[in-house]
Formats: C-alpha cells, structure tokens, sequence
C-alpha cells in the first residue's frame, strides 16, 4: 500500500494511533521497527541533530535531504512537520512536490509567520499567521498534491499564543473549509484540559491531532477516549539519544577507558543489523562476478634470521620493516595482487609479535629443532584441501607478482622458478640453492618442458642449471602427494630439520616430476643485514 494511502487511514480510521519521532534515516528505521505505523519527521529534532535551533535555520533544502534518507530507511509513513511552510502559498506548493517525489506522506503547516521558532519558547509571544493567508496556504499545497492520498494537516497555535479556545475553533474551521485533512490543536499546559476542550467541541468536523509532550502526566486511555485520532510522540527518540551520549562521553574522558562503556552502548553487529547489511551481502552474491579463489599460500616464518643481529632481537626475520611494513606484509601484499588472498604463515621464534591482518597462523612450537618440511607438513595439517593451488615461501623472500602469474600459467603438479642468473649469486659467494635442470636455460626455454634434476650444495659448477627462487606451486591435485611424502620424510627423525630441497630431491626419487620455469630477477631474499638496506630499492 502506498505510504499516503497508509497516512490516510492511520488519520482517519476510528482507531487512536501514536506515531513516533525520528530525525534521520537510523532513528527512523528503530521507530519502524519498534512497531510505529507512522513517522513524525520533527522540526525540532531535524535542527537539534543538526545542532542548531527550531527557527528555521536549517534550510528546507537540508530538511528534505534528510526526509529522503528517512524515507529510503521505512516502509511507514512519515509526515513531516512542515513548520509554516518555508514561505508563502508558493513556497508550500513547491514543499509538496518535493515531499511527494520522496514518497513522503504528509505534511504538518502551523499559523505562525516564516521565521517560525518553537511553540514552548515564549509561545504566547509568537505573532499569528493572518487566517486567510494561511487558508490560501493550504488551499495551494492540496492543489498542488498529484496523490489523492497525500495529507495536509493544519495546526493552530492559537491556544499557545493564548487567543483563546474561540479562535482556536474558528481558525481550525476555516482550515477545514480550505481542505486541510486534519486539525492539529497544540497546546503548551501541563494538564490536557485544553485539548479535551478543544476535543469536545470540535465533535466529529474532521480527524484531530495531539502533541502531548507537555502534558506527559495525561493517561494514554484518556486521549484515546476522548476520540483523538492521532498523538505524536514529538521528541523522545532524540531526548533519549542526548542522555546516552552524554553519558557515554562522560565516562569515557573520566575513565581514558574504552571498557568502562562497551557494556552500555549498541554492539557494532547491531549498527551493521540496522544498516541492512545482510541485505547487501546477498545483493553481492547476485550481482558480483563469483570470485573464486584460484591459489593459498604457506609462507615459512618459524626461524629467527639470527645473520640480522639487533634486529632479530624481539621478532623474527618476517617481521623486519623495509620501508615501514614488515617484509610478511610485503609478501602479503604480492600474494593479494595475484588474487592469493588465504595465507597461512608458520611462526615460531617470538611468534607473538607475527600479526599482520587477514592473515592465518600455524605456531611450530619447536622451531629452535626442526626446519622448513616440519614446518610445512604443521601447516598443511591446519589447512582442508579446498581444490586450489598452494604456494609454499618463506618469510624471508620478497618476489614480484609476476613470479606467482608464471609459477600460475606454468604446467605441472609441482612447478618451482629458477633464475638464470646464479653466477652473481655464486660470484658474492652467498649461499644459494643451486639447482640442475633437465635442459638450460635457452631463448627457446619457453616451449621446453624443463625438469628439477637436483638441488645440493655438491652439485659441480658445469652441471648447475640456476638458482631456485624460493617459491614452490603444487596443484591442487597433487596436494595428497605432498602430504604422502613429508609424512614418509618426517618419519625418520634424522629429517627433523630439513629443508624444501631435500622435498624436492625426494619427490624426484620417487619417481615424480618437478616441473621448472626460467626466468631472471623480480625477487630478493634477505640473509644478511645489507640484504634489508637492498630491499628498499626492490620494492
Ligand atoms: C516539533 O516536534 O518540532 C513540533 C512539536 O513542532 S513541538 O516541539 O511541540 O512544537
Ligand atoms: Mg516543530
């Protein structure tokens, strides 16, 4: 049902209806919530939120921003206190355009002159609005309305500005007659007496609306029997906001303590519920492409890096900052760019200090007496095979995305990069893993089906084919086998502390194949502490 059409019952049925106020698209949806069949879009709390005053300071330009959201936030109507319309007649006729392409469902005018303030500030001190002006007014803003449904309601301030019950009846008649839907008889005494007097002698001429704030004392039943059709509960949402945030700021500057309030105010899982979350989520799972995870990565961090020194001395190698970001964040943020967004890292020396965000951890507790193959069967036993690839590296080796794009394009269970270049690394004479291939190194190396011979540090100079990069991809399929053969690996404990080489050397023994990619550069891996100055320039 339209939201006019849903006003225009609550106002006219025989029933007595609240509805409550709100005064931005949250407050408005907790109102709805709480089970309201109308809104009351406040003057003075739209300016209070807006931190100035009731008198038509806000523009209603701002206002009609915020009845947008409101309405975008509910289902129920909402009707708007208009104030004195912003102006004249013609400025009303243009208000109710505006209203109703927002879907708005009413609007409230009050017999006061533009700039209006609020009726409990020195009320009886407030000029009138001339009665046929006004009359005009509303004559002009039903004109205007295109939805039968929509609602003008006209309120007197007579009685606030104390003119007497009289001219209360005889304005509120002269509206009626101009085609307001409805009275509203604002009344600023502590008792309802006024209103039921309004009540009593207004009979059944139209439906008529109360604003009890000032007589809160009154019974509920007393205003439903006395055939009110509807009472605004004006203010209350924003009234009871203000304390809760006065005393939450409070406490937290008396306190410096984030704890001494997290008790008393809203979990963020309750911001996110009346946000609508969820229903974005599922939008997501409609309208986005399905990202499906192509690879996972094992990074191997357990050892300290000692050839570091000071650096080492309350954290592992990983966590050494190049450039300000620990080098497992650099790492990570290469994994990422390739798509390979669940990371498992093995910590163990100082594993405390290894937190990176949207990272997992697996502790290899002895770490001081076991090597990379521990390490990764550890890793593998917290991770289900899940269909995809896995990358195994180290928490010491920065590479380019591109490595990971020709391990990913690469065929092969498992696939390792060798770089040509192993003379500079044999020249510094720095430890490397030197490995021999199947065939070298060629310009035509691009179609050849190159495969992982050996690795060892006896390999003799004319047999080495290149230096293994430190990264390693095994196919999803293929992940069974690795498991198979670190567990066979691991049972003798002569292997406690061996590395990926004596892997690779084992699956080849077995009879498998370890498939190579050539290429050259785009990675460093950090041995010593000139290493860490060096990788500021590899970034
Ligand atoms: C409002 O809520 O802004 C009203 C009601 O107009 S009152 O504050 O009582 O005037
Ligand atoms: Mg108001």
């Amino acid at each position: 049902m339209r939201k006019t059409t849903q006003f225009r019952q609550l106002l006219e049925s025989s029933d007595f209806e609240t509805i409550l106020e709100a005064h931005n698209g949250l407050s408005a949806r907790i109102a709805e919530e709480a089970g309201f069949p109308g809104i009351w879009a406040s003057g003075l709390c739209l300016s209070s939120q807006f931190g100035v005053r009731d008198s038509n300071e806000a523009s209603w330009t701002q206002v009609l921003e915020m009845l947008e959201f409101m309405s975008d936030a509910t289902t129920v109507p909402i009707l708007l206190d208009g104030d004195t319309g912003y102006g004249n007649f013609n400025n009303l006729r243009r208000l109710v355009t505006k209203l109703e392409q927002r879907h708005i469902a009413a609007v409230c005018i009050e017999d006061k002159l533009f700039p209006k303030t609020n009726s409990f500030l020195a009320g009886e001190t407030q000029p009138l609005a001339d009665m046929s002006e006004f009359c005009g007014k509303i004559k002009a803003g039903k004109d205007a309305q295109s939805d039968d449904d929509f609602c003008v309601i006209a309120r007197t301030e007579a009685l606030i500005a104390g003119r007497g019950m009289a001219e209360a009846l005889r304005r509120a008649d002269a509206y009626t007659e101009a085609g307001a839907d409805a009275i509203l008889i604002h009344s600023s005494r502590s008792t309802a007496d006024e209103v039921l007097e309004f009540r009593s002698e207004w009979g059944d001429r139209s439906p008529v609306v109360i604003v009890p704030t000032k007589y809160h004392g009154t019974p509920t039943e007393v205003l439903r029997d006395a055939g009110f059709s509807l009472a605004i509960w004006a203010n209350h949402l924003l009234r009871s906001s203000l304390l809760a945030m006065q005393r939450t700021a409070r406490v937290l500057k008396r306190t410096g303590q984030l704890s001494a309030v997290e008790k008393t105010i809203a979990p963020l899982s309750e911001v996110f519920r009346l946000q609508g979350v969820d229903e974005l989520k599922r939008a997501e799972s409609r309208f986005l492409p399905e990202v499906v995870p192509v690879a996972r990565a094992v990074v191997l961090a357990a050892s300290r890096g000692a050839a570091l020194g000071e650096l080492t001395a309350d954290r592992p190698k990983a966590m050494v900052a190049v450039e300000g970001e620990p080098i497992l964040g650099h790492i990570a943020t290469a994994y990422r760019s390739a798509q390979v967004k669940d990371i498992t890292v093995v910590r163990g020396y100082k594993k405390e200090s290894v937190e990176l965000g949207g990272i997992q951890t697996v502790d290899n507790d002895e770490y001081e007496t076991t090597g990379e193959l521990y390490s990764l069967r550890l890793a593998l036993e917290a991770i289900d095979d899940n269909g995809t690839d896995l990358f195994v590296s180290y928490g010491d080796v920065l590479f380019h995305r591109g490595v990971l794009d020709l391990l990913q394009r690469a065929e092969g269970d498992f696939v390792i990069p060798v770089d040509t270049n192993w003379r500079e690394s044999a020249n510094l004479g720095r430890y490397a893993d030197f490995v021999s291939c199947s065939a070298p190194p060629s310009r035509r190396g691009y179609k050849q089906n190159v495969e992982f011979v050996r690795m060892g540090v006896d390999i003799p100079q004319d047999e080495l084919s290149g230096e293994w990069m430190g990264l390693l991809r095994v196919s999803s399929a293929a992940l069974p086998v690795l498991r198979a053969t670190l567990d066979r690996l691991l049972e003798d404990p002569a292997q406690r502390e061996a590395d990926m080489g004596v892997l690779f050397n084992r699956l080849v023994e077995d009879g498998g194949t370890v498939n190579v990619v050539y290429t050259t550069g785009n990675w460093t891996d950090i041995d010593e502490l000139h290493d860490v100055v060096d990788a500021v320039s590899f970034q």
